[in-house]
């Protein structure tokens, strides 16, 4: 099966990306209104509670639209990648971006063995290898990455929410994020995760 490219990272980017177009200080304009923010983010999540329950299960995220953000993003995510480009490298976007391809094909895996015995015949594969199955594949993964407590709900909580990034970079408290205040929110999850990898 062909790796996919799609890192997590990216795919809670993209679920927000309604929600926020947001974190992203390439098209953000700065300062960022975090309430207006989490506003986004919350309106998001109603939308996708379709029977409004105040959660969202899996029939639910599978039938949402991830937001029409995916050619642009995707295409930046690819040339990031190549510039950073270690291959085989290990940093902390390496490490989530395996994850979650394990996860994404593992997902694959279970829609493309039909009959359930634990193999995927030539058969299986010809007839359940489709962009909507690999689609279906990496929707379950994410969900199940969100899903922290494992209830098969997703709540308010759990849903991708940039906010939170956004509170921990307002160093001032004043509700906004400035260029410079996402720019040092940057800088130091650099360094915490050198200063992790040299122990
Ligand atoms: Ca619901
Ligand atoms: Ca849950
Ligand atoms: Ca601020």
């Amino acid at each position: 099966m062909r790796p996919t490219l799609v890192s997590f990272t990216l795919l809670t980017t993209l679920w927000s990306a309604t929600a926020a177009a947001s974190a992203d200080a390439h098209e953000q304009r700065f300062p960022i209104d975090i309430a207006e923010i989490e506003a986004r983010a919350l309106s998001h999540f109603n939308t996708v509670d379709t029977d409004q329950s105040g959660s969202v299960d899996l029939a639910e995220f599978e039938a949402a639209e991830a937001p029409d953000m995916r050619k642009k993003r995707h295409h930046r995510q690819r040339r990031h990648a190549g510039q950073s480009g270690h291959p085989g490298g290990h940093g902390p976007r390496q490490q989530r971006r395996q994850q979650m391809h394990d996860a994404v094909e593992a997902e694959m895996f279970a829609i493309l063995d039909a009959d359930g015995d634990g193999a995927v015949s030539e058969a299986e594969f010809a007839a359940g290898n489709t962009r909507e199955a690999r689609k279906l594949a990496r929707k379950r993964a994410m969900f199940k990455r969100l899903d922290t407590d494992q209830d098969n709900l997703l709540t308010a909580e759990e849903f991708p929410n940039p906010g939170r990034r956004l509170r921990a970079a307002d160093a001032d408290g004043d509700g906004l994020v400035s260029k410079q205040e996402m720019h040092d929110q940057w800088r130091e999850r650099r360094q915490a995760y050198r200063d992790k990898q040299a122990g």
